[in-house]
C-alpha cells in the first residue's frame, strides 16, 4: 500500500508516523507513506495557496491550482483507489471504514486548512470525505494521522498475532473484555479467578459476557445496533 499525503504542514506528520507499529510497517515495506507540501505546487510568484471567497465572507479558502496540480502530479504516476479529503463535514471514521481502506492499493489524503478548499476540488477529484468526529481541529493533519494509524495497523503483516487486530474493541462491534497481567494480586486488588483457572472454554465464555455487558453499560448506542430486539424489551 502507498499513501500520499498532501498538506501545507508536512512536518506535522514526522512524529506520529515514525514511531511504533507505523514505523515498523514502513520499514518492513508493508506501506509507503509520502508527504507532499502543497505550497511547492503553487505557480504564484509568492507561493500563495489561499485566496478570498467569491461572494464575500470571513476566512480564506485553499485555492484550486496548487491542489489540482499536486493531485494531477501524483495521478500521472500511478492509479489511486481513493482520493480522500479530511474535513469535519465528511463521514465520521469508524472501524468498518478503516477495515475497508486497509484493502486499498494506493490512496491520497488531502488535508485542508483555513475555511476549507475550493468546492471544485471536492467535486472533480475527491472520492471520499472523512471526519474523525464532531469537533473542529485547526487543520486536517491530525485527522489524517488518525486515519493513517487506524488503517495501516490493519494491513496484513503490519502487526503480529500477539498484537492481533481481530480482538480489538469494535472489530466485532463490541467493546473488548477487561484484561490483566501479573501480579495476580496487587495492593489487595485481585485478578478475576476465572482468568487463573486455565479453563479455556470458561474463560472465552466469560470474556464474551464481559464484552457484551461492558458494551451495554458503556456504549448503549452500539449495544442497540447489535441487539435491537433486546433493546426494545428493556424500554
Ligand atoms: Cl478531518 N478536519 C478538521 N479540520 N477538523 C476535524 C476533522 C477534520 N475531523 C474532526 N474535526
Amino acid at each position: 500500500m502507498r499513501i500520499d499525503i498532501l498538506t501545507l504542514f508536512p512536518a506535522m506528520f514526522e512524529g506520529p508516523l515514525s514511531e511504533s507499529i507505523i514505523k515498523r510497517a514502513q520499514n518492513a515495506g508493508t506501506v509507503e507513506i509520502h508527504t507532499h507540501d502543497i505550497r511547492a505546487f503553487s505557480t504564484d510568484k509568492h507561493h500563495r495557496v489561499d485566496d478570498y471567497q467569491f461572494g464575500g465572507g470571513a476566512g480564506m479558502v485553499m485555492a484550486i491550482q496548487p491542489i489540482a496540480d499536486a493531485i494531477e502530479h501524483l495521478k500521472a504516476q500511478r492509479h489511486y483507489d481513493h482520493i480522500i479529503y479530511v474535513t469535519p463535514d465528511g463521514q465520521t471514521l469508524n472501524q468498518q471504514m478503516a477495515n475497508s481502506l486497509s484493502l486499498s492499493g494506493n490512496i491520497i489524503i488531502l488535508c485542508g486548512h483555513y475555511k476549507g478548499i475550493d468546492q471544485r476540488i471536492r467535486d472533480h477529484y475527491i472520492t471520499d470525505e472523512i471526519s474523525i468526529g464532531d469537533y473542529v481541529l485547526t487543520g486536517g493533519e491530525l485527522a489524517a494521522c488518525v486515519i493513517v494509524d487506524a488503517v495501516v495497523r490493519l494491513i496484513p503483516g503490519a502487526i503480529s498475532d500477539e498484537e492481533s487486530a481481530l480482538t480489538d474493541t469494535f472489530q466485532d462491534g463490541l467493546l473488548a473484555a477487561p484484561i490483566y497481567t501479573r501480579p495476580a494480586e496487587y495492593n489487595g486488588w485481585a485478578v478475576p479467578d476465572i482468568l487463573l483457572s486455565g479453563h479455556e472454554a470458561n474463560i472465552e465464555k466469560w470474556r464474551e459476557e464481559q464484552a457484551i455487558e461492558r458494551t451495554r453499560t458503556l456504549r448503549p448506542d452500539l449495544y442497540a445496533k447489535l441487539f435491537p430486539s433486546k433493546d426494545k424489551q428493556e424500554k
